[in-house]
């Protein structure tokens, strides 16, 4: 039987019983316990009926289980499909209704809430944690597993991305699209088995799962799993770690502190920064305090990782490298989609065994943005150099990215517009230091006090996650329109411009 990622991945390491998972309590996993655990909770989703292809839908807590849980799940052929843990019921609902999973693992928390859903849905629910039936499900059960057949193009992971059509796209990732972009990564980051990971990323995300847990399964790295990011957990870990990967306001957020010195990082070898523009004055400042020069990459849901900074020669703050190895980038010109002269700037496309096949069952979606000659528009505007480097300058998108995490206005401003008394709204996002970007609302209501900021943080917060809330609401008396009619984002991040 071959199973194309666990194969490269879990497979090799039956017999490793190096570290691999460090987690806050002290416990530590070795790979070839992680590989028993995973079998374990394959024969937990196969009793539960997944078949390949089938989808496990996993909105739980970051914990050495949860990775054993994605290592089974494509062990038994499943499709990986995690969220993010601070999506409301409301969303979650949305998720099962377009995923039809036959597995649900959520929080013990929230299991009393997922229970109808999943009835309704026909999926079993399993929950994990403390005390949670997954986990316990999984001790009574052998700890080997015969893989199931996967090939290169089966679905290994289903992502959910929101659009700018404020309706969530899960994208298909395939087990080619996830082994490529590892291998690549480590052969150019040069991660290996004497490196010590810290991870303080989210595991629902790319970022988190694929760049950091794919990578290091790949060459048998140590992985320091934190349960979230924590600043003074983080400063503990540092003298004992060579490598950390995070997004820009763990950085920001490093520097914030007077204990992150050069004497600190001694033992570091690299810093990789992505999800989100990190400042060129953030670069400098943690070269001028560590000496370390941050490694900066660029990627996507969709696609994988696209560019990256080199590990040799020049890392240049504010730009994004070079496309990887085996990864086309060419930048187009975002009406017609003609490639560019080197220097101009249009939207970023992107070709290569990285990028995903579509979005699931949304066929026109998909043609929109895959072309059918296999580049990817991925709605960041760059410009690239004579030799290639990238530059992104914005965003052809109407995106605001927080803290790493992705916020799309539509879906924002579909919540707001049904609030009784608002006539229009426009989210926008705003500089803030710690995020990046803050969410802002700009509000027309149908007359003065028609309608109250409170009605409006009511209807978010049954709707929407807490990170993509608004941090301030706007009363205009009209929203500032181009003689096209459209509404001019630009002039009302201008506006209100300054970090709430
Ligand atoms: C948390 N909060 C946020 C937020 N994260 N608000 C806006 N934006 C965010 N990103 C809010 C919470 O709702 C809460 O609000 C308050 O902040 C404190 O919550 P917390 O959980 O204690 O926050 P904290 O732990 O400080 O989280 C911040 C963070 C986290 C930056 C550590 O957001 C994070 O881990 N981000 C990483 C996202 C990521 O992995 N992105 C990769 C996407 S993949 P209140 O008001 O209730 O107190 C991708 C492709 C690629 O983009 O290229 O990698
Ligand atoms: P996601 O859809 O969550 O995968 O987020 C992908 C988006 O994050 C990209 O389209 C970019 O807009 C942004 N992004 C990722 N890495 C970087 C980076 N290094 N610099 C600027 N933007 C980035």
């Amino acid at each position: 039987m071959t199973n194309t990622l666990f194969d490269a991945l879990f497979a090799p390491h039956a017999r490793n019983d190096a570290p691999f998972l460090q987690s806050d309590d002290g416990s530590v996993l070795s790979f070839a316990q992680t590989l028993r655990r995973a079998a374990q909770m394959a024969h937990v989703l196969a009793k539960a009926g997944v078949s390949p292809g089938d989808r496990v839908l996993v909105q739980a807590p970051k914990a050495a289980d949860t990775i054993a849980l994605y290592a089974g799940t494509l062990q038994a052929g499943g499709v990986y499909l995690p969220l993010n843990t601070a999506y409301t019921q409301a969303e979650l609902e949305y998720f099962v209704g377009d995923a039809t999973p036959k597995v649900i693992v959520c929080d013990p928390a929230a299991q009393a809430d997922v229970a109808p859903l999943a009835q309704q849905m026909g999926a079993t629910l399993f929950t994990l944690g403390a005390q949670g039936s997954l986990s316990q499900a999984a001790d009574a059960q052998p700890d080997d597993f015969e893989t199931v057949d996967r090939g290169p193009e089966d679905l290994a992971a289903l992502l959910y991305t929101s659009g700018t059509t404020g309706r969530s796209k899960g994208a298909m990732l395939s087990h080619r699209n996830l082994l490529s972009n590892a291998e690549v990564l480590v052969d150019l980051w040069r991660i290996t088995d004497q490196d010590r990971l810290i991870h303080a990323l989210p595991v629902f995300h790319t970022h988190g799962l694929f760049v950091a847990l794919n990578t290091a399964l790949l060459a048998g790295t140590t992985v320091r799993l934190m349960s979230r990011f924590d600043l003074d957990t983080i400063l503990e870990e540092l003298p004992t770690s060579t490598l950390m990967m995070g997004v820009p306001t763990f950085y920001t957020r490093l520097l914030g502190d007077a204990r992150f010195t050069r004497d600190l990082v001694a033992n570091m070898r690299l810093f990789i920064s992505g999800s989100a523009p990190l400042l060129a004055e953030t670069h400098q400042a943690f070269e001028a305090r560590t000496g370390h020069r941050i490694l900066e990459r660029y990627g996507m849901t969709e696609t994988n990782m696209i560019t990256s900074n080199p590990y040799d020669g020049d890392r240049i703050s504010g730009t994004v490298g070079y496309a990887l190895p085996g990864v086309e980038v060419k930048i187009t010109d975002p009406e017609t989609g003609v490639e560019l002269p080197r220097g101009e700037i249009g939207v970023i496309e992107v070709r290569g065994d990285n990028v995903f096949g579509g979005y699931w069952k949304m066929p026109e979606k998909t043609a929109e943005e895959l072309r059918h000659d296999g580049f990817f528009i991925t709605g960041d505007l760059a410009t690239q150099d004579g030799q290639g480097r990238v530059t992104i300058v914005g965003r052809a998108k109407d995106l605001i990215i927080s803290g790493g995490y992705n916020i799309y206005p539509k879906e924002i401003e579909d919540v707001l517009n049904q609030v009784p008394g608002v006539l229009e709204t426009a989210v926008f996002g705003t500089p803030n230091p710690d995020f990046g970007e803050s969410v802002v609302a700009a509000v027309v209501s149908e007359g003065p006090s028609a309608v109250s900021t409170e009605a409006l943080q009511t209807a978010v917060a049954q709707a929407l996650a807490r990170f993509k809330h608004p941090r301030q609401y706007a009363f205009l008396d009209a929203l500032p329109r181009n003689t096209m009619g459209k509404v001019q984002k630009n002039v009302l991040r201008a506006q209100f411009g300054g970090a709430p």
